[in-house]
């Protein structure tokens, strides 16, 4: 199986293209594209992870359907099958990787929320003893987890790249007070129903983001959700409070692009054979874990 690592879907309109997602416009709807493009350091690798992009839709799949009662999200349908018939030529490319989505007016925020202290929460932490503003109690180590869910909203930069963490007061400047404490409220919900179902099956959910926006029927959930792309998973068996933790699904790679001492600025390296099969079966051991089902590509 060879890796997808860009979509040329020529006769559609491409909306947006992230680091390892392509979206196009597809009559009213939009098609979300998951390619096999994997991303470390900030950078986008030269070489991709084969059925990634498959995974990380399949997983998105499944929880959108275990959130559905909590919030609505934008699928309309992940079912080829069922796609407009423009999209007939690129169905191989599509299959299982791909979700036809509803348009939404997206909320300019992301949703941060954070059971655990790492990442730019652990900087902001052991800098002011808060993170996003939201005081914390003293003496807590790096990955240890919090004494309840943190919701620490962040805005995508200028160059739309990094997120910049905002507190929840700038929040309310950007989308209301009344959305923002829905979305504030939503989130905490979605993090304490999934992170409880992921930690019972061997998955700690440090901290995860989500996009949402406005459509005819409310607040809808969208892009991807609850991914190792989006979320920080550890596995609960290796966890170890008091330094940073490995990462479920890019350790090898962070681990080879760190002995070959890459000055972490573009072009970025490929990757050696046996470090793409081995987080190949990364990938595929949490959708596995997460879902109880073996993902067949
Ligand atoms: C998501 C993004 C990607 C690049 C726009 N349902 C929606 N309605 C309107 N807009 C979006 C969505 Cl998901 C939307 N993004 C983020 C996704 C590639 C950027 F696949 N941008």
């Amino acid at each position: 199986m060879p890796a997808l690592i860009e979509t040329e879907l020529s006769s559609l309109t491409l909306y947006a293209r992230g680091k390892v997602r392509d979206l196009y416009s597809v009559g009213e709807a939009l098609l979300f594209v998951a390619t096999d493009r994997i991303s470390a350091f900030d950078h986008v690798l030269a070489t991709g992870i084969p059925g990634k992009g498959k995974v990380l839709t399949q997983l998105s799949l499944f929880w959108f359907n275990f959130l559905k009662d909590v919030v609505p999200n934008h699928l309309i349908t992940a079912n080829v099958n069922q796609f407009p018939k423009e999209l007939a030529p690129y169905r191989d490319e599509l299959e299982g990787r791909s979700m036809l989505v509803k348009r939404a007016q997206m909320f300019p925020v992301e949703c941060v929320v954070r059971g655990y202290l790492s990442g730019s929460g652990w900087k902001d932490y052991k800098a002011t003893g808060a993170v996003c503003g939201i005081k914390l109690p003293a003496g807590l180590r790096e990955s240890d987890r919090l004494p309840e869910p943190i919701f620490t909203p962040a805005s995508k930069s200028l160059d739309g790249e990094h997120d910049i963490n905002i507190s929840f007061d700038d929040m309310v400047t950007r989308v209301g007070a009344h959305s923002a404490e829905r979305l504030r409220d939503l989130t905490l919900e979605i993090y304490s129903k999934a992170s409880e179902y992921a930690e019972r099956r061997g998955v700690i959910l440090a901290d995860t983001k989500f996009e949402f926006g406005a459509a005819a029927e409310g607040i809808i959930l969208a892009d991807e959700v609850l991914t190792p792309d989006s979320s920080r998973f550890w596995p609960r068996d290796q966890y170890k409070p008091g330094g940073p933790q490995p990462s479920f699904d890019k350790q090898f790679v962070r681990d080879y692009l760190e002995s070959i001492r890459w000055n972490k600025q573009a072009p970025a390296p490929a990757l050696p054979p046996d470090v793409v099969a081995r987080t190949q079966e990364k990938y595929f051991a949490a959708f596995r874990l997460l879902t109880g089902a073996s993902l067949s590509l």
